[in-house]
C-alpha cells in the first residue's frame, strides 16, 4: 500500500465526515482513484486492514467495497483481492458480430488511438505461411499495434496479412478494416480463439499492468466471402477490460419441438 493511501485511511481522515460510514468510506476510495492515489489496476487494501486502520465495522467496508464493485469502479479476483477498475469499464464484445476495433470503441462513446509497434513486408513464419494458405515466395505483412482507448491501453494486437491482400502496410491509418475496406478486401467472417493467459514480463508492461496479470490470448482469422484468408491475428487483451459475451440459441429442430402444444 502506497504511504499516501496509508495516510487517507486513518482514523483522522475520516473522524469528522457526514452521513452513513459506508458512503463516507466509498467517496473516500473514489477520491483517491480520480485524484490518482491509486490507479486502474493497483490492489486495494484487504478489508480486515481498512477496518482496522479506521475504526470501522468489516461490514460496513465490505458494504463499501461491495457497492464500489456494483458500479465497476472496483472489481474482484477470487483468492488474490479487490483492484481498481480500467477506466473505460469492462468493454463488452459481442462474439458473434463480426467489428474492428475502432468500431467497438466508437459504438460505446470510448475514444481510440494506437501506438505503431511494427508495420512492414517480411518472409512469413511457418505458422503465418499455414495459417493465411500463402503460395511459395508471397510475403506478408505484419502490422502490430498497442491498442488504447480512453487514454488506456486495453490490447496488443499483431496481424498478418498476404502482401497480395495489403500490398502497402503504409496505406492502413487508424483502422485496419477501413482501410481492407477501400480495396474490397474487408473480411466477412472470421473464427477465433480465445484462450487463457498470465501476462509476460513486456506485454504486461505495454499494457501498463502488473506482469502475472490475467490476459485472453485471442487468434482471429478472417476470410472473404470466397473463403480466402484476408488476415490473421494473434492479440493480448486485458483480462480486467474485457468481457467476450457469445449469444446461444437451441439448434433448429429443438427449438420447432418446444414450440408444438
Ligand atoms: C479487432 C480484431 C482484430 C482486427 C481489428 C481491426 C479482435 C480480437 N480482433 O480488434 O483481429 O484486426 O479489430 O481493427 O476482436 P481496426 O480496424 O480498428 O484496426
Amino acid at each position: 500500500m502506497s504511504e499516501m493511501l496509508r495516510t487517507l485511511l486513518s482514523i483522522d481522515t475520516f473522524k469528522n465526515g457526514r452521513g452513513p460510514r459506508y458512503l463516507q468510506l466509498r467517496r473516500l476510495i473514489e477520491d483517491a482513484i480520480r485524484n490518482g492515489l491509486i490507479k486502474p489496476g493497483d490492489a486495494l487494501p484487504s478489508e480486515r486492514e481498512i477496518a482496522s486502520r479506521i475504526d470501522l465495522s468489516r461490514v460496513t467496508v465490505r458494504k463499501a467495497v461491495q457497492d464500489l464493485v456494483r458500479d465497476g469502479v472496483l472489481f474482484q479476483r477470487h483468492g488474490s483481492g479487490t483492484f481498481v477498475a480500467p477506466k473505460v469499464g469492462r468493454v463488452e464484445q459481442s462474439l458473434s458480430i463480426l467489428t474492428s476495433f475502432t468500431e467497438d470503441m466508437a459504438s460505446r462513446g470510448i475514444s481510440v488511438r494506437s501506438v505503431w509497434l511494427d508495420r512492414g513486408i517480411y518472409v512469413p513464419s511457418p505458422e503465418e505461411f499455414v495459417a493465411l494458405g500463402l503460395s511459395a515466395n508471397e510475403r506478408v505483412v505484419r502490422i502490430a499495434r498497442l491498442r488504447i482507448g480512453n487514454d488506456e491501453p486495453l490490447a496488443l494486437e499483431r496481424a498478418s496479412l498476404s502482401a497480395k491482400t495489403l500490398p502497402d502496410p503504409n496505406a492502413v491509418g487508424s483502422s485496419l478494416y477501413e482501410a481492407l475496406e477501400k480495396t474490397g478486401m474487408r473480411p466477412v467472417r472470421a473464427v477465433q480463439r480465445i484462450s487463457a493467459a498470465l501476462l509476460g514480463e513486456k506485454d504486461a508492461e505495454l499494457l501498463g499492468v502488473t506482469a502475472g496479470s490475467a490476459g485472453l490470448n485471442i487468434e482471429r482469422t478472417s476470410y472473404l466471402a470466397s473463403g480466402k484468408v484476408v488476415e490473421f491475428t494473434r492479440s493480448v487483451y486485458r483480462a480486467d477490460a474485457y468481457d467476450f459475451v457469445a449469444e446461444l440459441r437451441l439448434p433448429p429442430t429443438a427449438a420447432t419441438k418446444q414450440e408444438e402444444p
